[in-house]
């Protein structure tokens, strides 16, 4: 007898150390089922009994309350069309640490005086101590940094980077790990590292140290359970001792670490530590807050894969330059030989003389326009034992190729290996087609996707590494298509919403380190961290996204109120502020015309000034987003049941949209500004009226056509572009468009050797010289297109989860066969098709607990239930 598979607690799987009391449970539907009709959960104390309902996602746990530390474990059965299942194989979830639990004390590290930032030493904490045999234990650790622990000389679990990158002042996660085969009865030793990370470290475009404090700290408490039931509870205080590493991290800069003094033995029993200091206690300000501590809601940080480098070049300077033939965001581990200090530079491209190019990656200051240092440079000093192996786990880095200097031997691929870290996100999604090009375009987009999905979605791995808003806005759709991203994507909103502003203004990046290190700066430079349109509406647009994808409501009533102030915000800024040049008096739909204050724009769209496009009219694109979050906020407030704001913001939805059309679109139907991005737009969030579409995308089409068939379109209006060509009768114009490989061009990337996704259009030039980031996933949105429209797999918004979806492939472009698969939340579905002696035949796939429209690209269709569906018909 079959039963449920795919257990699910929230977002995760087994979760350890949650801070949900009641969390929501999932499940997958026996293989063959069509529909559930009852459910039965159980766990060791607790039962449902058989609950008639037909939800197998997100289903509330109504059972007792687990206590600190307890698991529970629980199974799930089924009644179907098929029957009543078997019980589902056991899973668990298992609570973390309450605020009441912590008894532990801040520690910092004796640090007379803060050193210069970028090369600042980590620090080792340890402490001995003697216990019976533990019968289970576990380890809760966080930190003010980044943080690895050490039981008894062994490394604690295998995350990195913990514990992660939040808004540290409101957010802070902590890591529980389940040690009990590292513990052993009688003496043992905890240990940990911890460096700079995001705390107090380099981040972001700017560079700047010290956001969120100028000391790092520990925080742990090690909680065990003895065989007679009692139990021992272990926690950092004034007992422990510390003392400087014999390495220094930084996440933007790199690591050094200096093997001659490494300390052998450090975190085991019988280390002889009388030289260290006593750590000091911290306490005050962030310290005494423990209500910030929290479990992640998303997946860790983990290595993910290792890369052997497809060459590894001499170069006459006595540098040897490693290639991995694939833009990562990692680390190189290498071995070290006896006696050397290698110096590591990391980079994505190479100069003319072969060695690793990384002027195009150097950021810039704000305020003095001065060239900031790319970073990305590590260190190794050899202890002089053979065999040393140096990896870098304090820090990351966006590159492809490395420069290693000082090495007395040549390096082997068997010395070398590339480490890919990111967070260990399910992959749910897949596509591949008769066109290599094509293939590779969407193995780039997956690729910068998986490298700026480091604990927080970025926009790139290098240059700034920061949590750009509107780069996951228009990302998400594509990324929730590849990945479960709904705990990832969730984590990353409360960063959003607690960073809020009392005005209801947003950052233009989350979290936010922001705070004391940029008060300083001058109004127009701050202008440019927060309240820009298309960057703010991830607010709206990143949840109802999360709710399309995985059905989960709670995301949009958790963070509705973030919503409804950042549109108060904008609808106040639309109603008080003016585009400098404009100085007659106000017509009365000015009133909702969002041209005031700072705009990120139609970013980089191609050959465009960026000085001048800094100090633009951005008036179209604002009020476009003004009118486009305001309606959906309305209807995500219908959805949770808040009628009277629903009425509020479709007003204000109404208001804008008669804006932007009284002001952008002239009496002949023609829009302004006459750029590709304002039609797309236009087409995509419904602003031109139904009887201008088809004129709009003929315009759209001229556009194109006049720029030799070629894109036009920045950030924003790019995931839109072939969609919204498709959908007007122009597939045609689309595929030709995803086929162009003369620049501007997706498959001119590929052809230059793209690895990842470009953040500009000619990202490497025709002379082959690189500019600006090489791994931005925004233009990569493109290949959601093969998903949705070339392969079909479409979800329906009045069926959130895929519970009922399109499939309707639209082939074109000389492809002579396309395939996809989406793991939704209610399994997985397929769309499969090949074009085979003048006909196109199609295979499809739904899930138990779904069903699909399906559409062939002659116009005929069926309605298809859960199984394997073929059908075929002329092309
Ligand atoms: C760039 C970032 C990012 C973008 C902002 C506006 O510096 O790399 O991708 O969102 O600017």
């Amino acid at each position: 007898m079959t039963a449920p598979t795919h257990l699910r607690v929230e977002h995760l799987e087994n979760p350890l150390g949650t801070s949900l009391a009641r969390p929501r449970l999932s499940w997958w539907l026996p293989a063959g089922a069509t529909t559930q009709s009852a459910y039965h959960v159980r766990t060791g104390d607790w039962d449902s009994g058989r609950v008639d309902d037909d939800q197998h996602v997100l289903v509330r746990y109504t059972g007792p309350l687990p206590g600190s530390g307890e698991r529970v474990t629980w199974q799930v059965k089924v009644w179907t069309d098929l029957g009543e299942s078997a019980w589902s194989e056991p899973a668990f979830w298992e609570s973390g640490l309450g605020t009441e639990d912590w008894t532990a004390s801040w520690i910092e590290p004796s640090e007379q005086d803060v050193p210069e930032p970028g090369s600042r030493p980590a620090h080792l904490f340890r402490r001995d101590f003697t216990v019976p045999r533990a019968v289970s234990a576990r380890l809760y650790v966080t930190a003010h940094g980044i943080y690895e622990a050490f039981l008894n000389g062994e490394r604690v679990g295998d995350l990195e980077l913990t514990p992660g990158f939040t808004a540290y002042r409101d957010v802070l996660h902590v890591q529980t790990y389940d040690v009990t085969d590292l513990l052993r009865a009688g003496e043992n030793t905890i240990g940990a590292t911890v460096s700079d990370g995001w705390f107090r470290g380099r981040t972001g475009a700017m560079r700047l140290a010290d956001s969120f404090g100028n000391r790092t700290a520990l925080l742990c408490q090690l909680h065990l359970r003895h065989e007679d039931g009692s139990t021992t509870v272990l926690v950092t205080d004034a007992t422990w001792t510390t003392t400087p590493a014999w390495f220094t991290a930084d996440l933007m800069d790199g690591q050094t670490v200096d093997l001659r003094q490494a300390m052998p033995g450090w975190s085991a029993p019988g280390y002889a530590d009388a030289s260290w200091s006593k750590a000091v206690t911290g306490t005050g300000g962030l310290y005494d807050d423990f209500a910030r501590l929290t479990a992640s809601p998303a997946p860790p940080v983990r290595n993910i894969e290792e890369l052997t480098p497809v060459s590894i070049a001499q170069l006459p300077s006595g540098r040897q330059v490693v290639d991995l033939g694939q833009n990562i965001n990692g680390r190189l581990r290498v071995r070290v030989p006896s006696g050397d200090h290698l110096v590591l530079t990391h980079g994505e491209a190479l100069g003319p003389d072969g060695n690793v190019t990384v002027e195009h990656l150097r950021g810039v200051d704000w305020q003095t326009r001065e060239p900031l240092s790319a970073g990305q440079v590590d260190q190794v000093i050899s202890g002089g034992q053979a065999d040393e192996v140096f990896e870098p786990r304090h820090t990351t880095h966006g590159f492809r190729y490395v420069s290693v200097e000082g090495a007395s031997q040549p390096l082997t691929a068997g010395d070398v290996r590339g480490v890919v870290v990111h967070t260990d996100l399910r992959r749910t999604g897949w596509f591949r087609c008769s066109d290599d090009r094509v293939n590779r375009l969407h193995e780039a987009a997956v690729w910068s996707f998986r490298d700026n999905a480091c604990d927080i979605p970025t926009d790139c791995p290098q240059r700034e590494r920061a949590g750009w808003t509107g780069d996951w806005m228009l990302y998400v759709p594509t990324a929730a298509f590849l990945y479960d991203v709904a705990g990832f994507s969730v984590k990353w909103l409360r960063d959003l919403a607690v960073d809020q502003w009392d005005d209801g203004c947003l950052t233009n990046f989350a979290p936010d380190p922001g705070g004391r290190q940029v008060q300083h700066l001058p109004a127009e430079i701050l202008d440019q961290f927060a309240g820009s349109s298309g960057w703010g509406d991830a607010s709206v647009i990143v949840p109802w996204e999360l709710y399309l994808t995985y059905a989960d409501l709670d995301v949009l009533a958790e963070f509705r109120p973030m919503m409804a102030r950042w549109v108060d915000f904008a609808a106040e800024r639309a109603r008080t502020r003016r585009y400098p040049s404009r100085t007659a008096a106000p017509a009365p739909h000015e009133e909702f015309l969002w041209d005031g204050g700072f705009h990120w724009g139609e970013w980089c769209e191609p050959d465009v000034d960026e000085e001048a496009f800094r100090t633009a009219d951005h008036g179209a694109v604002a009020t476009a987003y003004l009118y486009r979050s305001a309606s959906l906020l309305s209807r995500i407030s219908t959805t949770t049941g808040h009628q009277p704001d629903a009425e509020r913001y479709g007003q204000l939805a109404a208001n804008a949209l008669d804006a932007w059309r009284t002001e952008f679109i002239a009496d002949d139907g023609s829009l302004t500004p006459a750029a590709q991005a304002t039609s797309v737009r236009a087409l995509a969030f419904g602003l031109v009226p139904e009887e201008l579409r088809a004129v709009t995308a003929d315009r759209l089409v001229t556009l194109i056509r006049d720029a030799g068939t070629h894109v036009g379109t920045g950030f924003l209006a790019t995931p839109y572009l072939l969609p919204v060509l498709a959908d007007t009768g122009h597939l045609d114009v689309a595929y030709e468009l995803l086929f162009q490989d003369t620049s501007p061009s997706w498959l001119t990337m590929i052809d230059r050797g793209a690895t990842t996704i470009w953040e500009l259009w000619d990202g490497i030039d025709e002379h082959g010289t690189p500019h600006a980031s090489l791994n931005h996933y925004s233009k990569g949105a493109v290949v959601s297109f093969l998903h949705r429209h070339t392969a079909g797999i479409q979800l329906r918004e009045d069926a959130p989860g895929y519970r009922h979806f399109e499939v309707r492939p639209e082939p074109g472009g000389g492809l002579t066969w396309a395939e996809a698969e989406f793991d939704s939340v209610h399994g997985r579905i397929t769309s499969s098709w090949r074009i085979e002696g003048g006909r196109f035949h199609l295979t499809v796939t739904v899930p138990p607990g779904a069903t699909a429209t399906v559409t062939l690209p002659d116009g005929h269709g069926f309605t298809a239930g859960p199984g394997t569906h073929v059908d075929s018909c002329e092309v």
